[in-house]
Formats: C-alpha cells, structure tokens, sequence
C-alpha cells in the first residue's frame, strides 16, 4: 500500500482529536499576542486533549520561553507542537520484533474487554504469516465460545493452526499445551488471546498470572512480549490499566486501538511520557490496513493537523 493512503487511513482516523485540537488553536490566536491568558488556553487545550496534566503544563512553559509576546501563528504553533510530541514519541515508537528463531517467541496478548485483543492478533498474525513466519494461535479466553470461534474464523484464512479448548476449560492448562505444541511444530511464533472479563478483576489477573507461571514451566524465557491492547476511548483510564497490567503481569508492549473513536488522541503521547513502554501498533478504524505501525513523526504530525513532511516529498517525487 502506498504511502500516501496509508496515511489518509492515520488522517481520518485521527480526525476527531485534530479537528479539536487543529480547530481550537487556530481560534485561540485569531489576532492575538502568545501572552500569559493565551498560554492558558494553549494549556487547557492540550488537557481537554487529553495529554495530561504534566506534559501540557511543561509545553505550555517550553512555549513561553521560546516565543513570550511575539505574533504566533497557527502554522508556527502547530509545527512547535508536532515537533515536541514527536520528541516525545520517538522512544518509544517501536515496532514489535519477531523473526525466525529457533525457539517459538510466545507472544501474550492482555488487556480489558473489547479494547482490541483479537482484532490485534489476527492482523499481526497475517502480517507474519506473509513475511514467511510459521505463526500458531491459541484461544485462552475458554469461558466464551464466541471468542474461541473469532480466532478460529481467522486462523482457518490464513491457514494456521488455532490452539482450542472445551467451553470453560482451564486457561492456564490450554496455553501449557499449545506452547509445548507450537514448539514442537517448530512455530516461530504463538500468540496467546486471554479473556477480558471474568467475574472480577482479581479473577482476570489471577488467571493471567498462572497462565504465565504455567508457560514458564515449558520455556522459563517465555512470554517473550506481553502486549497490552488498550481503548484509546477511555481516556486517561487507560492510565490506570496500564499500571495494573504492567505490575500484574510484566507488560513489555502497548498496542493503541481505536483512536478513531475518539477525540483523546492525545493519551498516547501521556502514555509513551508517563511509562515508556514501546508502542508497537495503532489502530485508526476496522479495516486491516487500520492496524499500523507507530511512527512518532507521522503521528505527531497529523495529531495536530499537519502533513507528515514524507508524506509531502512522496508526493513530489
Ligand atoms: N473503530 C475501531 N474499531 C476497532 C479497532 N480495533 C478493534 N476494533 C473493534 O472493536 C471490537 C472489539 O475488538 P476485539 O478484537 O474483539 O476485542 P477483544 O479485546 O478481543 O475483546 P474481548 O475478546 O471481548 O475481550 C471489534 O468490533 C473490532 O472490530 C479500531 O482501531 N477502530
Ligand atoms: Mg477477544
């Protein structure tokens, strides 16, 4: 897929946070002067956007220290903007890496109820898949048929086997199974679907952690990534899912879906300032091509409704 469309998949999909963001900047200096009532408002901008408190409050001092009373215009503003969040972003913007081993790469994938999980792993399934990866899944959210059934759907296109146990069956036995399966089929990779929603919280992460304890009994260097899908939806509360999955169950990875959704784009630059966590993937709609890989410049760029400067040179050429 080219470039350009690509990108007009990241445009669209973040559209609702730019146009907040984009929209209101370009009002808040319609003929004014960067001075204290103006940073304030720059200030609150960036919150509603849901950056965070902290990093708004440190772009808003960057800001007057660079440019206190001087005519600002939008474009100046913006491309300020792009650049300190893309500052922001580049550490952690990191694509998840797999290659061909020779041991399966058991890759655990965790997060709450309809934040993404499946979706997640269907795409990077057939993404590996067609770069030549032997890839096996495994359906660990026993208590849904439903769930099961998704996966299977999936696994039966791309042709790659799909790890099931009976309804309700224990999670914890399945992954024990399907890893020493997978690597005795010499799989280069296993992905690991867990449930979202058990009878509680402390169920959830109980269940997680024997999954876990129990796959180290096969390959004690296993999982090799814990991937925490979250809902860009919720806001800040993805904040705190993070500090629960990250202590619960040694999160190495974020995966962003659904930014599409919302005009909180914004808490994926609090995200990458607060944790430091790779983000490996963003997901912008429901299409397949809508899982994409993070890159800080395209994002920051857009975010704040700008054109990605490669985008523009793509163009040229
Ligand atoms: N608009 C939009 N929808 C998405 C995105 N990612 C996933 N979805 C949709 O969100 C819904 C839930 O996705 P799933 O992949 O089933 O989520 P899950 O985490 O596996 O959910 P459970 O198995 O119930 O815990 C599906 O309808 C997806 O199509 C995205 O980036 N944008
Ligand atoms: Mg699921």
């Amino acid at each position: 897929m080219s470039q350009k469309s690509l990108w007009g998949r990241l445009k669209s999909g973040l559209r609702k946070t730019s146009e907040q963001l984009g929209g209101q900047l370009r009002e808040l200096l319609k003929n004014r002067k960067l001075d204290a009532s103006t940073l304030d408002e720059f200030e609150d901008l960036l919150i509603q956007s849901d950056l965070g408190v902290k990093i708004s409050n440190r772009l808003r001092e960057s800001l007057s220290k660079q440019r206190l009373d001087q005519e600002i215009t939008d474009e100046g503003i913006k491309n300020f903007l792009a650049d300190e969040i893309e500052g922001i972003l580049k550490p952690v913007a990191t694509p998840l890496s797999l290659s061909k081993t020779e041991s399966t790469q058991v890759v655990l994938v965790v997060g709450v109820n309809g934040s993404g999980k499946t979706t997640t792993i269907s795409k990077f399934a057939k993404g590996w898949s067609e770069e030549g990866l032997k890839v096996e899944l495994v359906a660990c959210d026993t208590f849904r048929a439903a769930a099961v059934q998704q996966l299977q759907i999936w696994g039966g296109r791309l042709g790659i086997p799909v790890y099931t146990a009976p309804d309700g069956a224990d999670a914890a036995g399945l992954a024990f199974e399907a890893v020493t399966k997978a690597k005795a089929n010499k799989a280069d990779v296993l992905f690991i679907d867990t449930a979202g929603r058990l009878h509680n919280k402390e169920g959830l992460m109980n269940e997680l952690q024997k999954v876990i304890r129990v796959i180290k009994k096969v390959d004690e260097t296993a999982p090799h990534h814990t991937l925490l899908v979250l809902d860009a939806t919720t806001g800040q509360n993805a904040h705190s899912q993070v500090k629960i999955f990250k202590e619960m169950a040694g999160v190495t990875g974020l995966i962003v879906t659904k930014l599409d959704g919302t005009a909180k784009g914004g808490v994926v630059v609090s995200l990458a300032d607060q944790y430091g966590l790779p983000i490996h993937a963003i997901g912008v709609g429901e299409q397949a091509e809508d899982l994409q890989i993070f890159d800080a410049h395209d994002f920051a760029q857009t975010l704040v409704g700008l054109e990605p400067t490669k985008t523009l040179e793509k163009e040229m050429e």
